[in-house]
This record gives structure tokens, C-alpha cells and sequence, in this order.
């Protein structure tokens, strides 16, 4: 992955909700480059591959039986400084704590139903983006 891109996973509650075209367009009205999209759905087992690292916690279960419930829209995207300008554009892991204007604010509910994520590393960003796409699906 390139120090200029990250990872973002637009969870199955927008999409069900209906928000994912204006996710989108917030995400390219910020100054982000779409470099790779699609629409998927997570089995249980990869679903618990994903978020492996997260296995011992206490909201493991819920987590998965959220991430597999609908369709996801995982996205590369390229920016300067795209890691942290993207962070800063979802806002906290919390909805409740994330600041106004963020798309976690906007967007999200719980610590759960958080709406998006977005990657905090570029080591991080280049093993999900991995996750979801080959080479040949990004567009530089
Ligand atoms: P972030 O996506 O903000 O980097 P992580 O990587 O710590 O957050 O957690 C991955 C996902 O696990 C979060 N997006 C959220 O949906 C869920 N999660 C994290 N902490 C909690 C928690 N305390 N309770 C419920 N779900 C959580």
C-alpha cells in the first residue's frame, strides 16, 4: 500500500439505511480519490478472519453477527495524508463521543453500528485492503 491511501469498510447500516451514496460523495467532497469499490457480504468465517484480532474481546460475537447481517462497501482511497485526514472525516470509534460533523456522528449509533471504518495504520491499510481486492481492481 502506498503512504498515500488507505482502507474504509462502509458497515451493513448505511447500506441498509440507504446513506451509502451520501457517504460517498462526503468521502470525495473531502478530497479523496476512489481507487478501488465494490458491494460484498462477508461469510461468518471470513468476517471472523477480518477482525481475528479482535477475538478475545467481549464484543467479538455481536460484532460479527453485525458485519455479516447486510451488504459492506469496502473502498481504497488515495489522498495526501490519507490515514490520519480520514480518521479525523469518520471521527471516534464511539458515534456518541465522535465529533459533529464527522460521519460517525452523522451516521453511526452504537460502538457497533458505527457506520464506517477506516484503516489506522498504512500497515493495517494495505493487509484489509488486501483482504478485499487483487491488484487488478484498483484504478489508479
Ligand atoms: P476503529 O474502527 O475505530 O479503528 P477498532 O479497530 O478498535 O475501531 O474496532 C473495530 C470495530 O470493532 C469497530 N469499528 C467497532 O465496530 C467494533 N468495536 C470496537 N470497540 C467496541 C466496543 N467496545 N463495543 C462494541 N464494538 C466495538
Amino acid at each position: 500500500m502506498q503512504d498515500n491511501r488507505t482502507f474504509t469498510l462502509i458497515k451493513p447500516d448505511v447500506v441498509r439505511d440507504g446513506h451509502l451514496g451520501e457517504i460517498v460523495q462526503s468521502i470525495q467532497d473531502a478530497g479523496f480519490k476512489i481507487i478501488a469499490i465494490k458491494l460484498t457480504r462477508l461469510s461468518r468465517v471470513e468476517a471472523m478472519d477480518f477482525y481475528g484480532i479482535h477475538k478475545e474481546k467481549p464484543f467479538f460475537e455481536k460484532l460479527i453477527d453485525f458485519m455479516i447481517s447486510g451488504p459492506i462497501v469496502p473502498m481504497i482511497l488515495e489522498k495526501e495524508n490519507a490515514i490520519e485526514d480520514f480518521r479525523k472525516l469518520i471521527g471516534s470509534t464511539n458515534p456518541l463521543q465522535a465529533e459533529k460533523g464527522t460521519l460517525r456522528h452523522q451516521f453511526g449509533t452504537t460502538m457497533t453500528k458505527n457506520a464506517i471504518h477506516g484503516s489506522d495504520s498504512l500497515t493495517n491499510a494495505h493487509i484489509e485492503g488486501s483482504f478485499y481486492f487483487s491488484k487488478r481492481e484498483l484504478f489508479v
